[in-house]
């Protein structure tokens, strides 16, 4: 759990490398301190919840469910590969393109976490000696999203998941979740709940933070256990290069491995 946004210079080095630390053993950190302020997050979870219980006839006609919606896993054959989950995938390009919710909170609470992601990734970047500039060519607005995830009550199995194990193939991802919990882990070959915490975000590396590291940074695999009991809403934000960029290890250009985000 780590602190931002301090004054003194001696615990924002603190932070920073506690934060450099946890993303390449755990792979994953939760914030506190971020600078977003908890009316925002309430009024954004609202919206969220809102726009879950909108009619689907309401969905269908503004345009919600066109490719930006998913519940379960349709190409599921077995349980295990079925997530218990529906989720709206938002382009931050396209929050204002809606008229089934509040895109003014939705486009506030973009632009925030759009806010905290650069300086994480800036910090992060800084600690491999990098420009941490250099990120803002590599990641502009125009591929991040948001994603929002809903979990309903599962009556059928406590066994059954939420989200099926997956890494994210993003740079670097922010997740605002409630209290129900859910979220694991994989560490040391183990899962390791995420216990949640009312004040702090949840902050993990993608796969081309990884690539760009070097592996000095983790990808980490995680998934989502989902509930008999209680529903559970969580968004994520998620800081994506453009489709041009070509990512390859920022310590070693002229060995580094070449893909571009499209073909990823
Ligand atoms: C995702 O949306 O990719 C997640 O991993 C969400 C995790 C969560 O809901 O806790």
């Amino acid at each position: 759990l780590i602190g931002l946004n301090s004054h003194d210079e001696r615990e924002r080095a603190a932070s920073a490398k506690a934060m450099c630390r946890a993303s390449s053993e755990w792979g994953f950190f939760q914030v506190v301190n971020h600078g977003i302020s908890p009316e925002l997050l309430r009024k954004m979870r609202k919206e969220q919840e809102l726009l879950f219980k909108t009619p689907f006839e309401r969905k269908a006609t503004c345009g919600l469910l066109n490719n930006s919606y998913r519940w379960g896993t349709p190409t599921a054959t077995c349980p295990k590969q079925f997530s218990w989950s529906e989720a709206f995938h938002i382009p931050l390009t396209k929050i204002s393109d809606q008229s089934c919710y509040g895109e003014l909170v939705m486009t506030e609470f973009a632009a925030a976490m759009s806010k905290l992601a650069r300086l994480l990734a800036r910090i992060l970047a800084e600690n491999l000696s990098q420009q941490g500039g250099m990120l803002d060519d590599i990641c502009n607005e125009s591929t991040c999203f948001l994603r929002l995830n809903r979990y309903p009550v599962c009556p059928i199995s406590a066994e059954m998941f939420g989200l099926v194990p997956h890494t994210d193939s993003d740079f670097l991802t922010i997740l605002y979740q409630d209290q129900v919990g859910g979220l694991q882990l994989m560490k040391d070959s183990k899962w390791v709940a995420v216990r949640p915490n009312p004040d702090a975000l949840i902050v993990n590396i993608g796969d081309l933070f990884q690539a760009w590291s070097n592996d000095v940074y983790k990808s980490v695999e995680h998934k989502v256990m989902a509930n008999g009991k209680m529903e559970r809403y969580s968004v994520a934000y998620f800081l994506c290069p453009s489709y041009d960029s070509l990512i390859g290890s920022c310590t070693e250009p002229s060995t580094y491995r070449k893909f571009t985000f499209e073909e990823y």
